[in-house]
């Protein structure tokens, strides 16, 4: 499969991983939007939001959690924005899941 989101996990394509664990991996964006900026993805493939099924629940939860436990730790203790872009007219470009966090920086509304 071509998706540039596995490359990275499996380490064929170089990233500033942050963390990474038998379920997730987590890395800086390439073309931060914040100070902080980066993305919580999962390891097995899955291509958009739509493409969540029952049992992928689990990391989807853990996609999340990873996301806080990241943020604080990258000291946007003061507040950070999660997005999920999905298909074409949510702004996804890469067709592998990922969670945006930024923060370091006030966030406005509505976004783009
Ligand atoms: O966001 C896709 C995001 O992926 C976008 O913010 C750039 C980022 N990106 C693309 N290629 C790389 C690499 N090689 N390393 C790190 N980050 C990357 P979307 O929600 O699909 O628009």
């Amino acid at each position: 499969m071509d998706c540039l989101f596995c490359k990275i996990i499996d380490g064929k394509i170089p990233s500033k991983k942050i963390y990474e664990d038998d379920q997730v991996f987590a890395f800086h964006d390439i073309n931060p939007q914040a100070p902080v900026h980066f993305l919580v993805i999962p390891k097995k493939h899955i291509a958009t939001l739509d493409d969540v099924t029952e049992e992928d629940r689990a990391v989807v939860g853990h996609m999340l959690y990873t996301a806080q436990k990241l943020a604080k730790e990258l000291g946007c203790e003061a507040g950070y924005r999660t997005v999920f872009n999905c298909n074409e007219q949510g702004g996804q470009t890469v067709y592998h899941i990922h969670l945006h966090v930024l923060g370091k920086r006030q966030m406005t509304w509505p976004p783009g």
